[in-house]
């Protein structure tokens, strides 16, 4: 039998005690260094469709508890990088397998912690377990180049070498996925992780680190903490003091940029995965019985907090009227509700209290901003209730499909993310004027145009300032083996997954090998064949 079979299940510990509809209380923990530590400084996580359910409670980390995960993950690091890459890979397969057998119980911790529909959170482990996939055989590779020399009898060859210890500071809305875009291939390359999980999706984040302990990780190779952005920024100062060789950050710009710059003080590349306001163009040609749902998921699918969510919808003049009665139609039967006791609803409740603040605070700066709210009343209660809600409002963060129009490329509304679901309609006159405003912001991250003409989607293509594009599809909806990441305000040109993650984890080192009995130096030695004389060590010396 496989040790995997042999174990008892991961995240039944968590959910089989249930007597609520939900599940038992979480009793969370820290992962260091292989076992569980209780902790100090409890925080509670809250099932954001309905605040009654405690998911659990969990210890914030202390500066004791970061500095022994610290060591942990320092001296796990000696001899993780020396096991074989094809063995780390092992682990990863058996990852896959812990992962595949726990994949309900484990989405339906995402949907209880976070809101997001169980399908979108059974997608979110089934990209872990993608990403598992992948990087399983990737330590089968883990390439590295023979390169010719301009000497003879001497090789050239590169490796690719871990960093050391990483440390993984990971966002609420996709508390699974993401994390594993970091973790799987940080590990497959031979270093320790440290992961201060989001504040708002402690749980999931236990119950992950919890199927890498059954997967047989050795002790310290991959830790957990938690806490909130304070945690965050005390284990930075690990960065200055010389003991975590790597930051990986899923979040907002503002971090980001103060997260580049402790780095860059110690001469490190993060991994940023920062903020969006991602442009969907609907040219004048556009297929719209495929654009308008697509634009509707896109808009409001996760209630509009993916970093890839659509912001701006730049629509050609031709067709913007038949573009936004077809859209306000279909948004008007947008079905909201818990998505654990509701079926068939595009989204939940927002994750977090401050995300609702933000919103609501939106609605108002957003009229004095000029723009003309189509549809959207805030808060949805018993009081302001919404036709397509099942179940009870108060009982959670739940807030209505917005979408404004009038929004020109100048406005706040037109620039700034918000992480809700709302959505502007931008009316332009041609293509230029569309791609004008498709980068007329500070992100870069996603994008999307829909035509029919091969020819524009060329111009898109080479034009758009965006780490991603789609053609006739929606700005969300990344897959696990391409690059994910953005440019401009939305990262500093890293990538996740796929082969391109694994320049974020290694280094390139180059090593020779000369085999010639007598000294030969590149460049002086060299024959250019040209044929000047060379110069020789003996010319020098007497
Ligand atoms: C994010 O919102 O941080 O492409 C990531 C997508 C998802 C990932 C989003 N697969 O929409």
């Amino acid at each position: 039998m496989s040790k995997v079979q042999k174990l008892k299940s991961t995240t039944d510990a968590f959910l089989k005690a249930s007597k609520s509809i939900y599940g038992p209380e979480i009793s969370g923990s820290h992962l260091i260094n292989g076992k569980l530590k209780r902790g100090e400084n409890f925080f509670q996580s809250l099932n954001p469709a309905d605040l009654s359910d405690v998911v659990g409670s969990f210890p914030s980390a202390s500066k004791k508890d970061i500095d022994e995960t610290v060591k942990a993950a320092a001296a796990a690091y000696e001899k993780w990088r020396k096991v074989p890459a094809p063995v780390r890979g092992n682990a990863i397969g058996r990852l896959a397998q812990v992962l595949e057998r726990e994949k309900e119980n484990l989405a339906k911790i995402i949907t209880r912690e976070i809101g997001k529909t169980l399908k979108e959170s059974l997608g979110e482990v089934q990209e872990a377990i993608d990403t598992a996939l992948f990087f399983q055989s990737e330590g089968r590779r883990l390439y590295g180049q023979t390169v010719p020399s301009e000497l003879p009898q001497k090789e050239l060859m590169t490796y690719r070498r871990p960093l050391g210890v990483c440390l993984m500071i990971t966002a609420s809305n996709f508390p699974f996925a993401v994390p594993s875009w970091k973790i799987i291939p940080a590990l497959i390359a031979g270093n320790t992780v440290i992961w201060k999980s989001s504040q708002d999706a402690p749980a999931t984040a236990l119950s992950f680190a919890m199927c890498f302990q059954e997967a047989g990780f050795p002790a310290g190779v991959v830790n957990l903490i938690h806490g909130d952005g304070e945690v965050g920024q005390t284990c930075l100062e690990y960065v200055e003091k010389g003991l975590v060789q790597k930051v990986s950050f899923t979040g907002s710009t503002a971090v980001g940029k103060k997260i580049g710059e402790i780095c860059g003080r110690a001469l490190q590349i993060p991994s940023l995965e920062l903020g969006g306001k991602n442009p969907l163009i609907i040219y004048k040609d556009a297929d719209l019985d495929k654009a308008i749902p697509t634009s509707i998921v896109s808009c409001y699918g996760t209630a509009g907090q993916r970093c890839t969510s659509t912001g701006n919808i730049i629509i050609h003049k031709d067709i913007y009227d038949e573009f936004k009665s077809k859209f306000m139609k279909a948004a008007s039967g947008i079905k909201i509700g818990n998505p654990l006791l509701s079926k068939n609803i595009l989204y939940g409740p927002l994750i977090a209290e401050r995300y609702l603040q933000n919103f609501l605070k939106h609605l108002e700066w957003g009229k004095k901003d000029g723009g003309r709210l189509l549809f959207g009343n805030g808060r949805i209660s018993k009081k302001n209730p919404y036709p397509n809600f099942s179940g009870d409002p108060d009982a959670g963060w739940f807030v209505t499909p917005t979408l404004w129009e009038g929004v020109k490329k100048d406005m706040r509304l037109f620039q700034e993310e918000i992480f809700g679901p709302t959505v502007n309609l931008v009316k332009v006159n041609s293509f230029d004027e569309a791609m004008e405003c498709a980068n007329g912001h500070d992100y870069g991250l996603s994008s999307a145009i829909f035509t029919e003409d091969a020819h524009l989607m060329l111009e898109f293509k080479e034009n758009i300032q965006a780490g991603m594009s789609s053609i006739n599809n929606s700005t969300t909806g990344a897959e696990a083996h391409l690059p994910f990441g953005g440019i401009k305000g939305s990262g500093n040109g890293t990538r996740e997954s796929g082969i391109w993650v694994l320049d974020s984890y290694t280094r390139w080192h180059a090593v020779n090998v000369d085999l010639a009995s007598q000294l030969q130096l590149a460049q002086m030695d060299t024959d250019y064949g040209d044929f000047r004389e060379p110069i020789s060590f003996k010319d020098w010396v007497k």
